[in-house]
Protein backbone atom coordinates (compact mmCIF):
# COMPACT_ATOMS: atom_id res chain seq x y z
CA UNK A 1 0.00 0.00 0.00
CA UNK A 2 1.19 3.41 -1.36
CA UNK A 3 1.00 5.80 2.00
CA UNK A 4 1.58 9.82 1.44
CA UNK A 5 1.62 11.90 4.42
CA UNK A 6 1.87 15.85 4.88
CA UNK A 7 3.90 16.15 7.70
CA UNK A 8 5.10 19.01 9.71
CA UNK A 9 7.43 19.06 12.75
CA UNK A 10 7.29 17.14 16.14
CA UNK A 11 3.69 15.83 16.30
CA UNK A 12 3.98 14.64 12.67
CA UNK A 13 7.47 13.00 13.09
CA UNK A 14 5.98 11.13 16.33
CA UNK A 15 3.06 9.87 14.12
CA UNK A 16 5.56 8.92 11.51
CA UNK A 17 7.48 6.98 13.95
CA UNK A 18 4.05 4.71 14.71
CA UNK A 19 3.39 4.71 11.55
CA UNK A 20 6.13 3.13 10.20
CA UNK A 21 5.84 0.68 12.87
CA UNK A 22 2.28 -0.14 11.83
CA UNK A 23 2.73 -1.17 7.93
CA UNK A 24 4.07 -4.73 6.99
CA UNK A 25 6.65 -4.64 4.10
CA UNK A 26 4.99 -4.49 1.09
CA UNK A 27 3.64 -1.20 2.50
CA UNK A 28 5.49 2.60 1.65
CA UNK A 29 5.75 5.99 2.71
CA UNK A 30 6.11 8.90 1.82
CA UNK A 31 6.49 12.03 3.64
CA UNK A 32 5.44 15.57 2.42
CA UNK A 33 7.40 17.73 4.81
CA UNK A 34 6.63 21.45 5.90
CA UNK A 35 9.34 23.73 4.63
CA UNK A 36 7.96 27.05 5.49
CA UNK A 37 9.80 26.85 9.02
CA UNK A 38 13.07 27.36 7.25
CA UNK A 39 15.23 30.05 8.55
CA UNK A 40 18.39 31.30 7.17
CA UNK A 41 21.00 31.57 9.66
CA UNK A 42 24.78 32.49 9.52
CA UNK A 43 24.21 31.95 6.01
CA UNK A 44 23.24 28.32 6.49
CA UNK A 45 19.75 27.26 5.26
CA UNK A 46 17.72 25.40 8.56
CA UNK A 47 15.07 22.79 7.89
CA UNK A 48 13.48 22.33 10.98
CA UNK A 49 10.34 19.86 9.64
CA UNK A 50 12.19 18.18 7.78
CA UNK A 51 14.96 17.39 9.62
CA UNK A 52 12.62 16.82 13.14
CA UNK A 53 11.60 13.87 10.35
CA UNK A 54 14.40 12.99 9.41
CA UNK A 55 15.96 12.67 13.10
CA UNK A 56 12.98 11.44 14.57
CA UNK A 57 12.97 8.60 12.28
CA UNK A 58 16.88 7.88 12.04
CA UNK A 59 17.27 7.59 15.07
CA UNK A 60 18.95 10.81 16.21
CA UNK A 61 16.65 13.07 17.29
CA UNK A 62 16.46 15.05 20.93
CA UNK A 63 13.48 13.01 22.33
CA UNK A 64 12.08 15.36 25.02
CA UNK A 65 12.73 18.33 22.71
CA UNK A 66 11.56 16.68 19.36
CA UNK A 67 13.76 18.78 18.02
CA UNK A 68 17.43 19.07 17.44
CA UNK A 69 20.48 16.29 17.77
CA UNK A 70 20.86 13.81 21.00
CA UNK A 71 23.75 14.26 22.76
CA UNK A 72 24.58 17.67 21.49
CA UNK A 73 27.21 20.38 22.00
CA UNK A 74 27.02 23.80 22.35
CA UNK A 75 30.89 25.03 20.94
CA UNK A 76 29.73 26.85 17.84
CA UNK A 77 26.48 28.65 19.48
CA UNK A 78 29.19 29.80 22.53
CA UNK A 79 31.72 31.05 19.96
CA UNK A 80 29.54 32.86 17.83
CA UNK A 81 27.68 34.59 20.97
CA UNK A 82 31.50 35.45 22.02
CA UNK A 83 31.68 37.38 18.48
CA UNK A 84 28.21 39.11 19.07
CA UNK A 85 27.07 36.69 16.54
CA UNK A 86 23.38 36.61 16.97
CA UNK A 87 20.51 35.21 17.59
CA UNK A 88 21.10 33.83 21.13
CA UNK A 89 17.40 32.69 21.04
CA UNK A 90 18.10 29.80 18.25
CA UNK A 91 19.47 26.87 19.71
CA UNK A 92 21.63 25.16 16.88
CA UNK A 93 23.84 22.94 18.65
CA UNK A 94 27.10 21.08 17.32
CA UNK A 95 25.71 18.00 15.53
CA UNK A 96 22.78 20.18 14.07
CA UNK A 97 25.35 22.56 12.65
CA UNK A 98 26.54 19.73 10.22
CA UNK A 99 23.64 19.48 8.65
CA UNK A 100 23.12 23.09 8.02
CA UNK A 101 26.59 23.07 6.36
CA UNK A 102 26.14 20.13 4.42
CA UNK A 103 22.48 21.41 3.23
CA UNK A 104 23.78 24.98 2.28
CA UNK A 105 27.32 23.93 0.79
CA UNK A 106 25.16 21.61 -1.70
CA UNK A 107 22.12 23.99 -2.21
CA UNK A 108 25.21 26.68 -3.26
CA UNK A 109 26.74 23.83 -5.50
CA UNK A 110 23.27 23.95 -7.20
CA UNK A 111 21.49 20.95 -5.63
CA UNK A 112 17.63 21.18 -5.27
CA UNK A 113 16.43 21.00 -1.93
CA UNK A 114 14.85 17.44 -2.89
CA UNK A 115 18.45 16.19 -3.67
CA UNK A 116 19.75 17.70 -0.56
CA UNK A 117 17.21 15.65 1.35
CA UNK A 118 17.65 12.29 -0.17
CA UNK A 119 21.79 13.20 0.40
CA UNK A 120 20.93 14.05 3.70
CA UNK A 121 18.35 10.64 4.03
CA UNK A 122 21.10 8.76 2.71
CA UNK A 123 22.60 8.80 5.99
CA UNK A 124 19.73 9.20 8.25
CA UNK A 125 17.65 5.87 6.82
CA UNK A 126 14.27 7.38 7.87
CA UNK A 127 12.49 4.28 6.49
CA UNK A 128 10.37 6.52 4.40
CA UNK A 129 10.52 8.91 0.87
CA UNK A 130 10.82 12.40 2.58
CA UNK A 131 10.07 15.21 0.12
CA UNK A 132 10.12 18.64 0.27
CA UNK A 133 6.49 20.62 0.30
CA UNK A 134 8.82 22.54 -2.78
CA UNK A 135 12.20 23.33 -3.75
CA UNK A 136 11.39 27.15 -4.00
CA UNK A 137 11.85 29.51 -0.87
CA UNK A 138 9.02 29.18 1.57
CA UNK A 139 9.06 30.91 4.36
CA UNK A 140 6.04 31.65 7.25
CA UNK A 141 5.95 34.92 8.91
CA UNK A 142 3.46 35.64 11.82
CA UNK A 143 1.64 39.33 12.07
CA UNK A 144 1.16 40.54 15.71
CA UNK A 145 0.82 43.64 17.83
CA UNK A 146 3.02 43.59 21.15
CA UNK A 147 4.93 46.32 22.72
CA UNK A 148 6.89 46.73 19.87
CA UNK A 149 4.08 47.72 17.70
CA UNK A 150 2.24 45.80 14.68
CA UNK A 151 5.25 43.69 12.49
CA UNK A 152 5.90 40.73 10.98
CA UNK A 153 8.34 38.41 12.41
CA UNK A 154 9.74 35.40 11.36
CA UNK A 155 7.73 32.02 12.47
CA UNK A 156 10.81 31.13 14.45
CA UNK A 157 11.40 34.18 15.90
CA UNK A 158 7.54 34.12 17.09
CA UNK A 159 7.59 30.39 18.28
CA UNK A 160 10.72 30.41 19.81
CA UNK A 161 11.93 33.95 20.86
CA UNK A 162 8.31 35.43 21.81
CA UNK A 163 7.47 31.77 22.58
CA UNK A 164 3.50 32.81 20.87
CA UNK A 165 3.46 35.53 23.57
CA UNK A 166 0.78 37.29 21.87
CA UNK A 167 -2.14 36.03 19.19
CA UNK A 168 -0.96 35.92 15.85
CA UNK A 169 -3.11 38.40 13.36
CA UNK A 170 -2.43 37.11 10.39
CA UNK A 171 0.09 34.00 9.14
CA UNK A 172 2.13 34.59 5.90
CA UNK A 173 3.83 31.92 3.92
CA UNK A 174 6.04 34.34 2.47
CA UNK A 175 6.43 32.78 -1.33
CA UNK A 176 4.37 30.16 -1.57
CA UNK A 177 2.10 31.66 -3.99
CA UNK A 178 4.80 31.79 -6.83
CA UNK A 179 6.03 28.30 -5.32
CA UNK A 180 6.06 24.58 -7.40
CA UNK A 181 5.27 21.44 -5.79
CA UNK A 182 8.67 19.59 -5.36
CA UNK A 183 9.68 17.04 -7.93
CA UNK A 184 7.10 13.89 -7.17
CA UNK A 185 4.93 15.65 -4.66
CA UNK A 186 2.13 15.64 -7.35
CA UNK A 187 2.79 12.04 -8.32
CA UNK A 188 2.78 10.78 -5.16
CA UNK A 189 -0.63 12.07 -3.94
CA UNK A 190 -2.09 10.90 -6.61
CA UNK A 191 -0.58 7.68 -7.10
CA UNK A 192 -1.46 7.16 -2.76
CA UNK A 193 -3.86 4.49 -1.97
CA UNK A 194 -4.27 6.29 1.44
CA UNK A 195 -3.15 9.94 2.15
CA UNK A 196 -2.94 11.07 5.97
CA UNK A 197 -2.82 14.36 7.70
CA UNK A 198 -0.63 13.71 11.03
CA UNK A 199 -1.54 15.65 14.27
CA UNK A 200 0.47 18.36 12.64
CA UNK A 201 -0.27 22.22 13.03
CA UNK A 202 -3.06 22.69 10.98
CA UNK A 203 -2.52 25.87 10.24
CA UNK A 204 1.65 26.92 9.89
CA UNK A 205 2.34 23.00 8.91
CA UNK A 206 -0.12 21.08 6.88
CA UNK A 207 -1.72 24.33 6.23
CA UNK A 208 1.55 25.65 5.19
CA UNK A 209 1.80 22.85 2.92
CA UNK A 210 -1.70 22.96 1.26
CA UNK A 211 -1.05 26.77 0.80
CA UNK A 212 1.75 25.59 -1.88
CA UNK A 213 -0.23 26.19 -5.52
CA UNK A 214 -1.72 22.15 -6.75
CA UNK A 215 -0.69 20.96 -3.38
CA UNK A 216 -4.55 21.30 -1.93
CA UNK A 217 -6.36 20.38 -5.19
CA UNK A 218 -4.05 17.16 -5.85
CA UNK A 219 -5.09 16.07 -2.51
CA UNK A 220 -8.88 17.31 -3.01
CA UNK A 221 -8.83 15.15 -6.14
CA UNK A 222 -7.25 12.09 -5.05
CA UNK A 223 -8.64 8.68 -5.02
CA UNK A 224 -7.14 7.98 -2.30
CA UNK A 225 -9.18 8.91 1.05
CA UNK A 226 -7.70 11.30 3.11
CA UNK A 227 -7.89 10.58 6.77
CA UNK A 228 -6.75 13.04 9.44
CA UNK A 229 -5.98 12.82 12.95
CA UNK A 230 -6.87 15.65 15.61
CA UNK A 231 -3.88 17.80 16.71
CA UNK A 232 -6.45 19.33 19.25
CA UNK A 233 -7.07 17.13 22.41
CA UNK A 234 -9.61 18.39 25.16
CA UNK A 235 -9.68 21.84 23.44
CA UNK A 236 -5.85 22.60 23.73
CA UNK A 237 -2.77 21.52 21.00
CA UNK A 238 -0.87 18.85 22.37
CA UNK A 239 2.05 20.44 22.58
CA UNK A 240 3.19 23.28 20.85
CA UNK A 241 1.25 26.35 20.65
CA UNK A 242 -1.30 25.68 17.68
CA UNK A 243 -3.92 27.77 19.49
CA UNK A 244 -2.42 30.67 19.00
CA UNK A 245 -2.11 30.33 15.10
CA UNK A 246 -5.44 29.12 14.82
CA UNK A 247 -6.51 32.02 16.10
CA UNK A 248 -5.23 33.81 13.38
CA UNK A 249 -7.27 31.87 10.73
CA UNK A 250 -10.47 32.37 12.97
CA UNK A 251 -10.28 28.49 13.99
CA UNK A 252 -11.30 27.50 17.54
CA UNK A 253 -8.58 25.26 19.26
CA UNK A 254 -11.25 22.01 19.01
CA UNK A 255 -11.04 18.74 17.63
CA UNK A 256 -14.41 19.29 15.06
CA UNK A 257 -13.47 23.21 14.33
CA UNK A 258 -10.03 21.54 12.83
CA UNK A 259 -11.87 19.16 10.86
CA UNK A 260 -14.33 21.63 9.06
CA UNK A 261 -11.93 24.17 8.28
CA UNK A 262 -10.22 21.61 6.52
CA UNK A 263 -13.42 20.40 5.05
CA UNK A 264 -15.03 17.25 3.26
CA UNK A 265 -13.18 18.56 0.37
CA UNK A 266 -10.20 17.60 1.76
CA UNK A 267 -11.16 15.31 4.13
CA UNK A 268 -12.89 11.82 3.95
CA UNK A 269 -12.23 10.85 7.74
CA UNK A 270 -10.98 12.28 10.89
CA UNK A 271 -9.71 10.64 14.09
CA UNK A 272 -10.53 12.77 17.56
CA UNK A 273 -9.57 11.44 21.17
CA UNK A 274 -11.73 9.55 23.07
CA UNK A 275 -11.87 12.97 25.09
CA UNK A 276 -13.31 14.75 22.13
CA UNK A 277 -16.03 11.78 21.59
CA UNK A 278 -18.77 14.58 21.77
CA UNK A 279 -16.89 16.15 18.67
CA UNK A 280 -17.76 12.90 16.06
CA UNK A 281 -21.38 14.26 15.72
CA UNK A 282 -20.37 17.40 14.05
CA UNK A 283 -17.62 15.86 12.05
CA UNK A 284 -19.99 13.43 10.98
CA UNK A 285 -22.21 16.29 10.06
CA UNK A 286 -19.84 18.05 8.41
CA UNK A 287 -19.55 15.11 6.17
CA UNK A 288 -16.79 13.42 7.33
CA UNK A 289 -16.84 9.94 9.07
CA UNK A 290 -15.18 10.33 12.63
CA UNK A 291 -14.21 8.36 15.46
CA UNK A 292 -13.26 8.66 18.71
CA UNK A 293 -9.87 6.81 19.43
CA UNK A 294 -7.10 7.25 21.87
CA UNK A 295 -4.85 10.03 20.10
CA UNK A 296 -2.14 10.93 22.88
CA UNK A 297 1.58 9.94 21.02
CA UNK A 298 3.04 7.94 24.66
CA UNK A 299 5.22 6.12 22.76
CA UNK A 300 5.70 3.96 19.54
CA UNK A 301 3.24 1.08 20.28
CA UNK A 302 0.63 3.86 21.21
CA UNK A 303 1.41 5.91 17.71
CA UNK A 304 1.18 2.80 15.89
CA UNK A 305 -2.31 1.85 17.27
CA UNK A 306 -3.53 5.27 16.36
CA UNK A 307 -2.04 4.79 12.90
CA UNK A 308 -3.81 1.72 12.55
CA UNK A 309 -7.34 3.36 13.64
CA UNK A 310 -6.02 6.16 10.49
CA UNK A 311 -5.50 3.07 8.03
CA UNK A 312 -8.62 1.35 9.24
CA UNK A 313 -10.98 4.41 9.01
CA UNK A 314 -9.47 4.99 5.27
CA UNK A 315 -10.39 1.40 4.21
CA UNK A 316 -14.07 2.49 6.12
CA UNK A 317 -14.47 5.33 3.43
CA UNK A 318 -12.94 3.97 0.84
CA UNK A 319 -15.22 5.12 -1.74
N1 LIG B 1 12.57 25.17 19.26
C1 LIG B 1 12.70 25.86 20.43
O1 LIG B 1 11.71 25.97 21.17
N2 LIG B 1 13.88 26.44 20.79
C2 LIG B 1 14.98 26.37 20.01
O2 LIG B 1 16.03 26.92 20.35
C3 LIG B 1 14.89 25.62 18.78
C4 LIG B 1 16.00 25.47 17.94
C5 LIG B 1 15.89 24.63 16.82
C6 LIG B 1 16.99 24.37 16.01
C7 LIG B 1 16.88 23.53 14.91
C8 LIG B 1 15.65 22.96 14.61
O3 LIG B 1 15.56 22.12 13.55
C9 LIG B 1 14.52 23.21 15.39
C10 LIG B 1 14.63 24.06 16.49
N3 LIG B 1 13.52 24.31 17.32
C11 LIG B 1 13.65 25.04 18.45
C12 LIG B 1 12.20 23.75 17.01
C13 LIG B 1 11.49 24.51 15.92
O4 LIG B 1 11.23 25.83 16.27
C14 LIG B 1 10.18 23.75 15.67
O5 LIG B 1 10.51 22.40 15.63
C15 LIG B 1 9.51 23.91 14.34
O6 LIG B 1 9.88 24.98 13.63
C16 LIG B 1 8.01 23.87 14.62
O7 LIG B 1 7.55 22.63 14.26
Amino acid sequence: MRIVALAGGIGGARFLRGLREAIGPEDEITVIGNTGDDIHLYGLKVCPDLDTVMYTLGGGIHEEQGWGRADETWSIKAEMKEYGVGPEWFGLGDRDFATHLVRSQMLTAGYTLSQVTEALCVRWKPGVRLLPMSDDRVETHVRITDGDGTRAVHFQEYWVRLHAAVDAEAIIPVGADTAKPAPGVLEALAAADVILFPPSNPVVSIGTILAVPGIRAAVAAASAPVVGLSPIIGGAPVRGMADKVLVAVGVEATAEAVALDYGSELLDGWLVDTADEAAVAAVEAGGIACRAVPLLMTDVATTAEMARAALALAEQVRG
